[in-house]
């Protein structure tokens, strides 16, 4: 009794270590466009589609019926060779007045945050015309919500990533040029070009700071304790802790509120992960 008494003292305040926070905006983003103005260094990235589809069947650079905006996370700052697991990723932009569509079209449109199938570009170096540009590919991390829509002010639209996709994205990301690339799209039409109904939000550089953020939660896979290593003392915490339930428990690696075979599964999987 004693003993499960200070292990769950220590859970407490090892677990708030075991999980890592990232938080930024881009390291660069860009407009997309065929016609942009100021693609690299642009203070509104702008968004649309045909309402059939959010991105160009035929692959053709966005021109016209399809505008997309690229950004990139500098994640040079995460250890390499480790594999992380994500608790909750989310990216919330700031959209600019004016706002020219419903509430409705919102909801029938949403923006999305796609895979790129390169992140090796600049704001600097960006050239529409350059073969090896960036583009958004099939798998959708997240679609943008209407729960804070104003048709008339500024606001943020939270895109939650919900795919499962984006763990192996994020790894990769970390362990390759250590910079994850997101394309946003939407089959948003603007109805005839020159219309408002587009999703214009704010870049990096925006001069009142309102580019996109990222917000990525994450822990070494497998890492109970919080030390960056996947090892016996972290089978030991979920031996201790196995079959104990509740909201919250550093050993419930797999976040259902039990710890059983799955959690002790989790550490075997990653034994080694990080050390
Ligand atoms: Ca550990
Ligand atoms: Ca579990």
């Amino acid at each position: 009794m004693k003993n499960s008494i200070v292990a769950f003292a220590l859970g407490l305040v090892i677990s708030a270590s075991a999980q890592q926070v990232y938080q930024a905006q881009p390291s660069d983003d860009v407009w997309f466009y065929d016609n942009a103005f100021n693609p690299g260094f642009t203070g509104i990235l702008r968004v649309w589609g045909t309402e059939q589809s959010a991105v160009d069947p035929t692959r053709a650079f966005p021109a016209l019926n399809y505008s997309y905006s690229l950004a990139r996370w500098n994640l040079t700052g995460l250890r390499q060779g480790v594999n992380y697991q994500i608790l909750s990723a989310e990216i919330r932009v700031t959209t600019a007045p004016t706002i020219g569509y419903t509430l409705q079209e919102g909801f029938d449109f949403p923006i999305e945050a796609r895979d790129l199938n390169r992140s090796d570009f600049t704001e600097a170096g960006w050239d529409f015309n350059n073969a090896n540009n960036p583009y958004p590919g099939d798998l959708i991390f997240g679609t943008g919500t209407m729960e804070n829509y104003n048709a008339s002010s500024a606001f943020v639209i939270p895109v939650r990533i919900t795919a499962p996709e984006f763990e192996a994205y994020f790894n990769s990301a970390v362990n390759s040029n250590g910079f994850l690339g997101i394309g946003f799209v939407s089959r948003m039409d603007p109805g005839g070009q020159g219309g408002t109904r587009i999703y214009r939000f704010y870049s990096r550089n925006d001069a009142g700071g309102r580019g996109p953020v990222l917000r990525v939660v994450y822990r070494v896979a497998g890492d109970v304790n919080g030390d960056g290593c996947t090892d016996d003392a972290d089978l030991l915490r979920v031996l201790f802790d196995f079959g104990n339930t509740g909201s919250g428990l550093p050993t419930d690696l797999t976040g259902d509120g039990v710890v059983d075979d799955a959690d002790l599964l989790n550490v075997l999987f990653n034994f080694g992960n990080g050390c």
